[in-house]
């Protein structure tokens, strides 16, 4: 396959999609390729997005732990291969989920008592070796931790005026056997370094590709996944 083709393809849809956007700038995750305008350089956006709204409470219990810390995951199914994956975590969500957005039980249930109740941000991508769609319940590990990220000033401040939120993202190795963005399934670990993980938050995923999926499990992707 020509890769090349492929990128180009992506690129010119994404160009596509942000002159369409007229005066909306469109979500603050851009991706890694950029285009000047009368002299400024200004990331473009992904052609897909795929949004995720939650929330951590005291009781919810931590599903691994990320260099000593309580960590929580949510999984995306990415149905083809990818050039490039962006992954952005802001604490507490700060726009309205929509019909085509996934939305966890505990965000419908708390977030509009606890507006204002956020943590900051630590997110970090693994690929797992699932690969099969109709095997995603049955688990799979880790192959590669792909990159992570802490604070990003590209995205906009906590209710404390800090650039805390996060925001990754990994580009296609294809030569390399497990940096190279297949279909399959990928984690998002997410954790803190400054105090507790707790309150609500918009995880969104942009690729090339429409269809990502995410779930907070993954009994809960397989379903999503596999009975649409
Ligand atoms: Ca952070």
């Amino acid at each position: 396959m020509d890769f090349s083709i492929v990128k180009k393809a992506a690129f010119g849809l994404a160009v596509a999609a942000s002159l369409s956007a007229c005066m909306s700038t469109g979500p603050a995750l851009k991706s890694s390729n950029s285009q000047s305008v009368a002299g400024v350089e200004a990331r473009l956006p992904y052609a897909n997005y795929t949004n995720y709204y939650g929330y951590v409470d005291q009781g919810t219990a931590p599903q691994g732990k990320y260099k000593g810390k309580d960590a929580y995951y949510l999984y995306a199914w990415v149905p083809a291969a990818v050039d490039e994956i962006g992954v952005s975590m802001v604490s507490p969500a700060a726009s309205t989920p929509s019909d085509s957005d996934f939305v966890n039980e505990l965000f419908s249930d708390l977030h509009e008592s606890n507006p204002n109740t956020f943590f900051d941000t630590y997110i970090v991508l693994d690929r797992l070796d699932i690969l099969d769609s109709a095997k995603i319940k049955k688990g799979g590990k880790s192959l590669q931790t792909l990159t992570y990220n802490d604070d990003s000033s590209e995205l906009p401040a906590n209710p404390g005026g800090q650039s805390y939120n996060s925001l990754l993202r990994q580009v296609s190795e294809v030569s390399n056997p497990t940096k190279a963005l297949v279909r399959g399934v990928y984690r998002i670990s997410f954790t803190s370094f400054r105090g507790d993980v707790e309150g609500s938050f918009e995880a969104t995923v942009g690729t090339n590709v429409p269809g990502v999926k995410i779930a907070a499990s993954l009994e809960e992707l397989h379903k999503l996944v596999n009975e649409g």
